[in-house]
């Protein structure tokens, strides 16, 4: 890949900014500091030491800087104070944004989607995530290209003419873009097998749910002790970024499909979730929604908002959901739980670690499918023990009786398999 800047190859000290305003539509302060917080764990992630933090009041964002020229200075001083190296916004900057402010203050300057993209960067391990991962930094990095070149402009120098950098800069540009169109279509061939995977299971008609919600909510960790998965589980922002699928099977019998999905975070990069946006897919295909909240976090209707943005932006969100509070062994106050159930009519409270309410979880899973399980006694004839085999593999066979007239039994299934299996119903009081 084509280096977008020269950044210093381990940051030491980070100042972290987070700039707000009183106006209507930006984030208030309370918010803005949470969001500053949220910043210091994901840049703690990268193991980049924070120095400093800064939470800044604008009366308006300003083009320039984003914040004015007297507040820039401050900021300076406290980067020449603490020799900080790495100037990190919350807030996204434009472009021409961090390059004005690199030119002032001589440090690296990002932004929390460059963080964020740096992650996922890190964390990715299939080559569809890393497939994915590259294509969102080429789209973040395609027009902050010119950084890394300015120092050429200078030297050229030319009035007037187009300088050497500039020249170079188009050389880039089209490189770049070269670079993700071919990604693009290595993706879309990962995509297309993933597609004939998807295909294959459909053909076993067995119903699935995604495990959603922000990230380091416990999705990974309901999926180990659902299924036993071995699924990386951390306590650290985004530790999966690859969709895992394993089978359970609910009290009922009925079998279901659980995959673990990426996390979502608030102000996740656009070029993320549109280069995640097939393996997020999982979510979009998903009979139905596990959406997991931390509910010990005091933000945590919040997260729960962010989540459901990211899954209408998905098309997902016409799903239908069911709530998980997890972690609620870290509550210890009991008014708390009031205002969940407030906030959250009609959600599941679980922990995860201590096992509690699992079973109620399960059986709002088993709820979910209500409409995609038949019961019913069949009597099958003597010899159609491919039926038979079809039921254990699909359903759940509660009982069966090999008789002179047949093999009798009940079981549950998907209805999918009705159309077969009607024929065979069992007479009314009929039993093995
Ligand atoms: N106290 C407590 N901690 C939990 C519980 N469930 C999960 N955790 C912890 O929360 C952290 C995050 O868990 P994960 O399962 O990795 O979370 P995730 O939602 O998959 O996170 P990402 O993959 O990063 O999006 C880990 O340190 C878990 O041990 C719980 O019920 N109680
Ligand atoms: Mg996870």
């Amino acid at each position: 890949m084509i280096d977008v800047k020269e950044r210093p190859k381990m940051v030491e000290r980070a100042m972290l900014v987070t700039i707000w305003s009183r106006r209507d539509d930006s984030p208030g302060e309370h918010e803005s500091r949470g969001l500053l917080e949220e910043l210091v764990s994901l840049v703690g992630t990268l193991g980049i030491p924070v120095i400093e933090q800064m939470l800044v009041r604008v009366p308006a964002p300003q083009p320039k800087y984003l914040v004015g020229t007297g507040k820039a200075e401050e900021i300076l001083a406290v980067i020449k104070d603490s020799r900080i190296d790495c100037l990190i916004f919350d807030n996204a900057l434009s472009p021409a944004q961090q390059r004005n402010w690199e030119t002032l203050s001589g440090v690296c300057v990002i932004d929390r989607q460059e963080v964020i993209i740096d992650i996922f960067a890190r964390r990715a391990r299939t080559r569809e995530a890393r497939l994915q991962v590259e294509l969102a930094q080429l789209e973040y990095s395609l027009p902050r290209l010119k950084r890394a070149w300015t120092h050429l402009d200078r030297q050229a120098g030319g009035i007037g003419g187009r300088g050497e950098g500039e020249r170079q800069i188009e050389t880039d540009r089209r490189l770049v873009r070269k670079h993700i169109d071919k990604l693009k279509a290595e993706i879309a061939h990962v995509r297309s097998t993933r597609a004939t995977q998807r295909k294959s299971r459909e053909r076993l008609p067995l119903p699935n749910a995604a495990i959603v919600g922000y990230t380091n909510a416990g999705k990974s960790s309901l999926l180990k002790r659902f299924t036993g998965a071995d699924v990386l589980i951390e306590d650290k922002l985004f530790a999966t970024l690859d969709t895992t699928t394993r089978k359970i099977l609910l009290p009922s019998g009925q079998p279901l499909l659980l995959t673990d999905t990426v996390g979502f975070i608030r102000n996740l990069p656009h070029d993320l979730v549109d280069a995640f946006k097939a393996t997020l897919e999982e979510a979009v295909l998903a009979d139905f929604l596990i959406h997991v909240v931390d509910a010990s976090h005091p933000l945590a209707l919040e997260f729960f908002n962010t989540t459901n943005e990211v899954l209408a932006s998905l098309g997902a969100d016409t799903k239908r959901i069911l709530v998980a509070l997890n972690k609620i062994d870290r509550i210890d106050t009991p008014g708390r739980f009031e205002v969940l159930r407030h906030q959250f009519p009609g959600a599941v409270f679980v922990s995860v670690h201590e096992r509690t309410g699992l079973p109620d979880l399960e059986r709002a899973m088993g709820d979910m499918l209500a409409d995609r399980i038949v019961s019913g006694s069949f009597l099958l004839p003597p010899d159609r023990h491919d039926l038979l085999a079809l039921l254990h593999r699909h359903g759940k066979v509660f009982e069966s009786a090999y008789r002179d007239d047949g093999i009798f039994l009940r079981a549950t299934f998907p209805p999918k398999l009705l159309a077969i299996l009607e024929p065979f119903r069992a007479p009314m009081g009929a039993h093995p």
